[in-house]
């Protein structure tokens, strides 16, 4: 069984993570830890570590103490908060990954770390975006990005450190809120469907951007992870996807349920020069033939569970 350290534990990603891998791991083998402590489920049982990503020592010492051989490494800055401090986003995202590597290097521990569709850039084919093609993104969060893939592959190659890694489109999900990203309209759009049957957009109509459900990200996890490493020809960076939507798509979507549903548009310009950057649909093949990836949601059916689930959370 894995002893599994997850970075970054309280965030979108993280809470709902850590939770399901102590059912399917055991509480015992599964240690979350983050930089700053706030109300979460992730306290209800199992252990939790105060962990600044920055600090190399306190990364060993907790593998060590809790005798950790696989590593989840969430820690990180996303895309619109990176732009308003891309000095914070590269230390944080750089030296934390380089940090963590190091340790994996060390103690022979096995790291995941997801990068994004924010590796690509505007120079990038559009439609059904290659897993193999040209990366020039032109956030500091898609620079960081593209560098942690590539830092991945040269730690497996030079070292054999066991690494893996997706590029996940927007994750949508109702446990912990999005942590300042271009996509989380996707997010605050369900909330605001259910508490005022209106939206306003900061991302423009038309603006198509690959999106997946908090359960079909944390499948990928898993599945990763346990993949076997004979039949994985990329290991890092595979391209996955469920769905690929503009706001227009989203609203349609609601209206299924929330007929009355409406809504606007105040676009952000920050955030839609990022999105227009972005690929509108990504080629997932890889991930489908070397590790089986198969996403069980596509929009409606990720619409009625937000809404009956989220509906519930609100009450
Ligand atoms: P998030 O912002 O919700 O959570 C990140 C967590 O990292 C936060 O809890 C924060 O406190 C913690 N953190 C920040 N700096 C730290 C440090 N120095 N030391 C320790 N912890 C620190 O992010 P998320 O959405 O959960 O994303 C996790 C990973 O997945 C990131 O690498 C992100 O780029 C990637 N990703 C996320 C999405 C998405 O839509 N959520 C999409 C693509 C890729
Ligand atoms: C963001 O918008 O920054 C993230 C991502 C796609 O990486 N959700």
């Amino acid at each position: 069984m894995k002893k599994i350290l997850v970075t970054g534990a309280l965030g979108q990603i993280g809470t709902e993570l850590v939770l399901k891998l102590r059912k399917e791991y055991g509480v015992d083998n599964v240690v979350a830890s983050d930089r700053n402590r706030h109300d979460s489920p992730v306290f209800d049982e199992g252990f939790f570590e105060d962990l600044d990503v920055l600090d190399a020592n306190r990364i060993s010492e907790i593998t060590n103490k809790y005798k950790v051989d696989t590593v989840i490494h969430l820690a990180a800055m996303l895309s619109a908060t990176g732009e308003s401090n891309p000095q914070a986003l590269w230390s944080v995202n750089m030296t934390g990954l380089y940090n963590m590597l190091e340790v994996a290097r060390e103690n022979k521990l096995a790291v995941f770390t997801p990068s994004s569709i924010a590796a690509f850039g505007p120079s990038t084919p559009k439609i059904l975006t290659p897993q193999d093609t040209i990366q020039r993104p032109t956030t500091i969060y898609g620079v960081s990005k593209v560098a942690g893939e590539l830092l991945c592959d040269y730690y497996f190659n030079k070292f054999g450190v066991d690494t893996r890694g997706v590029r996940y489109p927007g994750l949508i999900s109702n446990g912990a809120m999005p942590g300042g990203g271009t996509t989380d309209y996707a997010v605050h759009i369900y909330y605001e469907a259910l508490k005022n049957k209106k939206y306003t957009s900061y991302i423009a109509k038309g603006t198509k951007m690959d999106m997946m459900y908090m359960p079909d990200a944390l499948d990928a996890i898993i599945q990763l992870i346990e993949a076997d490493p004979s039949k994985l020809i990329h290991r890092n960076a595979f391209n996955i996807t469920a769905m690929s939507f503009d706001p227009e798509g989203l609203k349609e979507s609601i209206q299924k349920y929330i007929p009355e549903f409406q809504l606007e548009y105040d676009v952000d310009p920050v955030r839609q020069k990022i999105a227009d950057s972005w690929p509108d649909s990504l080629d997932d093949s890889a991930a489908r033939q070397e590790w089986n990836w198969n996403p069980k949601y596509d929009l409606d059916r990720m619409t009625q569970d937000m809404l009956e689930t989220l509906g519930k959370k609100l009450k």
